[in-house]
């Protein structure tokens, strides 16, 4: 029996509301990859609706956790960043370089703002500091908000066309990302979708635009792009199980549910849809 791929999130944990690590460790793990985690910081809560929150960061922590893995020659086969804060990205850096096992494999989520503006919390130097985690990454998975705030550039929500969205991706691999998965790009107001790029072709896949729009979804987006390609799918057939599973967790979802997406009721589609890969 061949042992399963180990991946290292590097994330918060916020207690509650579905995002970050505790959305990271199960979907991860549906995928059949061990998910290892280094918690950047601990809140009650997270930012994104809740009035107010408790944040430990545990930036302090990070430098004697890779001291101790290096002693014990701990490596991983891929990375996975998502929500950090600018002091934590030397910290990262380091860990990625040495900690990985060879070939490893970074995944790049700069989580950091939706639908034009930047999260509570961050100011607007901070996506420069971002793109230096973008520049090492294999995979950098932006949605049109944080994709155009990495390029220095005022995002756009509506009304722009593949041109466009080339352009913007063209930015990304200049700053350094090998591979582009652009999340939220829409021509047409009934389909939202991703569009996916090696750097030689721009590929797009779209699901109809569901009417709700939820927390934590490039959470859940990103986990299991991450789980798929380390199972061996393509970036491009990766991001469309990722999309699948972010629509069914959506759909699954009670209105009252307001601060997540309930994607535990979609893990028995992600592990049916990887079975055999
Ligand atoms: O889902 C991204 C995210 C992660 N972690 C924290 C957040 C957010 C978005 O608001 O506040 C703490």
């Amino acid at each position: 029996m061949t042992a399963p791929k180990r991946l290292l999130t590097i994330q918060d944990v916020s207690c509650v509301g579905q995002c970050s690590a505790t959305v990271a460790l199960p979907l991860v793990s549906a995928c059949g990859v061990e998910c290892a985690a280094l918690p950047s910081a601990v809140l009650s809560n997270h930012t994104g609706g809740f009035p107010s929150w408790t944040f430990r960061d545990l930036t302090s922590d990070m430098a004697g956790i890779e001291a101790e893995w290096r002693k014990q020659d701990v490596r991983f086969d891929a990375f996975y960043t998502g929500y950090v804060c600018e002091p934590q990205i030397d910290p990262i850096l380091s860990v990625m370089e040495h900690c990985a096992a060879p070939g490893a494999v970074r995944f790049v989520d700069p989580a950091m703002a939706d639908n034009g503006k930047l999260y509570v919390g961050f100011g607007p130097d901070f996506p420069s500091k971002m793109a230096r985690l973008c520049a090492g990454a294999d995979y950098v998975l932006p949605n049109l908000t944080e994709a155009a705030l990495l390029l220095g550039r005022e995002p756009v929500l509506s009304g722009y066309g593949e041109s466009f969205v080339e352009e913007i991706v063209a930015g990304l691999h200049a700053l350094g990302a090998k591979n582009v998965v652009l999340t939220g790009v829409s021509f047409d107001p009934a389909r939202l979708g991703t569009a996916v790029s090696d750097g030689s072709s721009v590929r797009y896949d779209f699901n109809p635009r569901l009417s709700r729009m939820a927390h934590g979804t490039g959470d859940v987006f990103a986990s299991v792009f991450a789980g798929a390609v380390l199972r061996g799918l393509s970036a491009l057939d990766a991001s469309a199980l990722a999309a699948d599973i972010v629509c069914a967790a959506i759909e699954a979802t009670p209105d009252s549910h307001w601060y997540g997406v309930c994607f535990e009721r979609a893990i028995p589609l992600l592990v049916s849809r990887l079975a055999g890969a």
